[in-house]
């Protein structure tokens, strides 16, 4: 996205060397060629990186052949329930030996989201195979497949899961399920502005495999504790407006957990609550996990077309002023920081 600098924030226009360095084909020769295959995607996976984990072992699976994937977590329970009967091993119970000849990278590329895996990663540069759609990250794989452009990992794996012959296996438990899981969280159920086309004609081809989107979305949507509610008022409560109304900062401190007896898996996509405003351009939800230590979420909606307004900022950027990262309309980042100093911070960079 491009955007103007009225906020104080400079649109990084020279992006990373990150981008394909196979094709499609080369890639799918490559895992229909190796022998021992790990998967595995970002640390604390969500619904699209887990969902790619899922596709690629339950394709292989459904040809006789088998993928093992690794996670870092934790791994949210609603997300448990996605996995279902597919084997998964936790990397901090069980790290990966040494007999993977071929390790697929889903869902990023960059070594800070792969915690306790990166050093098990850095020796093997030569077997990684990355497919990410984020627009920046590191040069961990010797074969990348990344498109910016596509609205989750699972979309990307389409053309290689037919490249390799392998079915699209419809039901609970099969590949049609993980893709869409997939490209349903990551496009907000269809709602964010990567849910294009291109991301509603795959939508359309896996409903038509018979997957069930209302179950779905109960699984993963509609499954929270009361705690939610409670950690959501005091959000709310202590919302403070900047840039004229554009912006609409939350903060959960460690009292507001005391007091509701909630935790951090009690609040998933609390941040996006604010933008039902009309003026709200920006949310940002501040929540201190540990003592001093305050995690960022960073959300925009899009400008629409025509209008004009007087902020447009890009989430990412603003995301790696405080060492994170992320989308354009999407990103978040940790620091070292009370919530008060952080949302002292965050108010200075909104400039
Ligand atoms: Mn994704």
């Amino acid at each position: 996205m491009g955007g103007s600098d009225r906020v104080g924030l400079e649109v990084e226009r020279n992006m990373s060397e990150y981008s394909s360095n196979a094709s499609v084909e080369q890639i799918a020769g490559r895992i229909e060629a190796a022998r021992r295959i790990l998967l595995t995607t970002h640390i604390k996976p969500d619904g699209d990186g887990l969902g790619a984990a899922l596709a690629i072992a339950r394709a292989m699976q459904s040809r006789g052949r088998c993928a093992d994937i690794f996670l870092m977590g934790p791994v949210e329970p609603r997300l448990r329930e996605i996995i279902a009967d597919t084997p998964i091993h936790l990397v901090e119970d069980q790290p990966p030996g040494n007999e993977y000849d071929l390790v697929v990278v889903l869902d990023t590329g960059s070594w800070s989201q792969l915690g306790p895996l990166a050093g098990w990663l850095r020796t093997r540069r030569e077997i990684i195979v990355g497919i990410d759609h984020h627009a920046k990250g590191d040069d961990l794989a010797a074969m990348r497949l990344v498109d910016p452009q596509a609205a989750s990992t699972t979309q990307l794996l389409v053309p290689l899961l037919e490249a390799m012959g392998c079915e699209i296996t419809p039901g609970v438990g099969g590949v049609a399920e993980a893709l869409f899981v997939g490209l349903a969280t990551d496009t907000g159920w269809f709602r964010f502005s990567s849910a294009d086309g291109r991301a509603m004609r795959l939508a359309a081809r896996l409903l038509e495999l018979g997957v069930d989107k209302t179950r779905l979305y109960q699984i993963i949507e509609e499954r929270f504790r009361p705690q939610r509610l409670a950690l959501q008022a005091r959000a709310l409560a202590s919302m403070q407006y900047v840039r004229d109304g554009a912006v609409a900062i939350m903060t959960l401190g460690r009292e507001d957990f005391q007091a509701t007896g909630g935790d951090v898996e009690d609040i998933p996509e609390l941040v996006n609550t604010p933008m039902s405003v009309r003026a709200v351009r920006v949310s940002i939800l501040l929540v201190e996990t540990e003592r001093n230590q305050t995690k960022m979420s960073f959300r925009s909606k899009p400008p629409v077309n025509g209008a004009d307004h007087d902020v447009d900022v890009d989430m990412n950027v603003l995301a790696q002023r405080f060492g994170g990262g992320g989308h354009g309309h999407a990103a978040g980042a940790r620091v070292t920081m009370g919530i008060d100093e952080a949302r002292t911070a965050v108010v200075a960079a909104l400039g």
